[in-house]
């Protein structure tokens, strides 16, 4: 495949850690959140995804955008946006809560945290939630203040995170609850850390308020990292994919609901909480998903997914529709993310898929893959 370069702008924002990244040798970049999001460096994905199953990286993750919602009902509003009940959220911890409209598309699949009784984050994937919030409180009358907090996120990841942060941050950070965030200072300031991260392999999120004191602590990390073997990285597509860690945009969109994406853990239909598309979803589950997420696995040593792939059974008819894909070391295949038509959600199905003009077969199976 060609590769193109990316003309930057002001529209097209970098972050506090560009500099830095872009002198760690970054190779790539995608677009998240109209920002840059690195996506290698150097070596093959295949070297990173080993280093990150092995050792540490540092990740330049400030493409999650905080949405800051506060003020007298800005509970109401999270709570309206969000299908999962937020009435016992607590401060101090993080809510992987799944935004949808009012016809119960996902708008979003954000990370939530809760600051205070009437201040939010919400932590996004790639849409523009900041307009859908402020459309619903000016709609509602809200009494809300809404605006992108100015917070740049970096992800250490990888199981030799807890190491490297006791070694800087001191022993407290070890007493983080996975989806847990406290205070520490570190160059003078406060910075608020999370143990969280888009990846299975362990780690932390440092949302950096004072662009300074992040740096120094950005940097002070690499002064002191080798002895973990800690390198530069960024989000990994063979990780992610072998983890089932879902990405709105790839996997799901405005076209799809949070049932239809195995969402289930996070739409709470029982609660007594009021949320866009509640009843719409209580319908959708009564009458059966007419598509539903799904692994697959092909036998195949390579695929880029770019667009629309379909997945074909032996009398030409379409069951789905491949949505990440890659080769993956460990199942020795390439393993994919892909939505199925209903009747096809058998877990044995077996398929056909065109890559580059060639034909491959492959399987569905369940999610997660491990
Ligand atoms: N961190 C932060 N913000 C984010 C992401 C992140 N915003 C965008 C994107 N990632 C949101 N997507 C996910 C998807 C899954 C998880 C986190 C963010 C995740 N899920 C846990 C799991 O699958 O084991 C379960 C979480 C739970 O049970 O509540 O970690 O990475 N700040």
């Amino acid at each position: 495949m060609k590769n193109y370069f990316v003309s930057k702008s002001r529209r097209l924002r970098g972050t506090p850690y560009t500099s830095r990244i872009e002198n760690q040798g970054v190779t790539a970049y995608t677009i998240y959140n109209h920002m840059l999001l690195p996506t290698r460096f150097g070596g093959s994905l295949d070297d990173l995804y080993q280093h990150l199953k092995d050792h540490v990286q540092v990740w330049d993750a400030a493409v999650q955008r905080q949405v800051e919602v506060s003020g007298k009902d800005s509970t109401k509003l999270v709570q309206l946006m969000c299908c999962r009940d937020l009435s016992k959220a607590k401060i101090g911890r993080c809510y992987y809560a799944p935004i949808i409209d009012d016809k119960a598309n996902l708008i979003n699949d954000p990370v939530i945290l809760k600051l205070a009784d009437d201040r939010w984050w919400i932590s996004l994937s790639d849409s523009d939630v900041e307009l859908f919030a402020k459309g619903l409180a000016i709609g509602n009358n809200f009494d809300v203040n809404i605006f992108e907090a100015k917070v740049d996120i970096f992800s250490v990841q990888g199981p030799k995170s807890f190491k490297l942060m006791e070694k800087v941050l001191g022993p407290k950070i070890l007493d983080l609850k996975f989806f847990g965030f406290d205070y520490f200072e570190f160059g003078g300031a406060k910075h608020l850390i999370a143990r969280s991260g888009w990846s299975k392999q362990g780690g932390f999120e440092v949302y950096v308020e004072n662009t300074e004191a992040g740096l120094a602590l950005y940097d002070k990390l690499f002064e002191v990292g080798d002895e973990f073997n800690l390198k530069p990285g960024c989000p990994n597509l063979i990780e992610r994919l072998e983890s089932s860690l879902l990405s709105y945009g790839n996997d799901m969109d405005i076209g799809d609901n949070p049932l239809e994406c195995g969402l289930d853990k996070y739409v709470s239909l029982d609660s007594n909480v009021n949320f866009l598309g509640k009843e719409i979803l209580k319908k959708i589950k009564s009458e059966g998903l007419k598509k539903k997420l799904m692994g697959v696995k092909i036998n195949a040593k390579e695929i880029s997914v770019t667009g629309s792939m379909s997945l074909i059974d032996e009398n030409n008819k379409l069951i789905g529709e491949l949505r990440s894909g890659c080769y993956n070391p460990m199942f020795q295949k390439v393993i994919g993310i892909a939505m199925i038509n209903k009747p096809y959600f058998d877990k044995s199905q077996s398929f056909k898929i065109d890559i580059n003009g060639h034909t491959f077969d492959g399987k569905v199976c369940d999610l997660p893959f491990i």
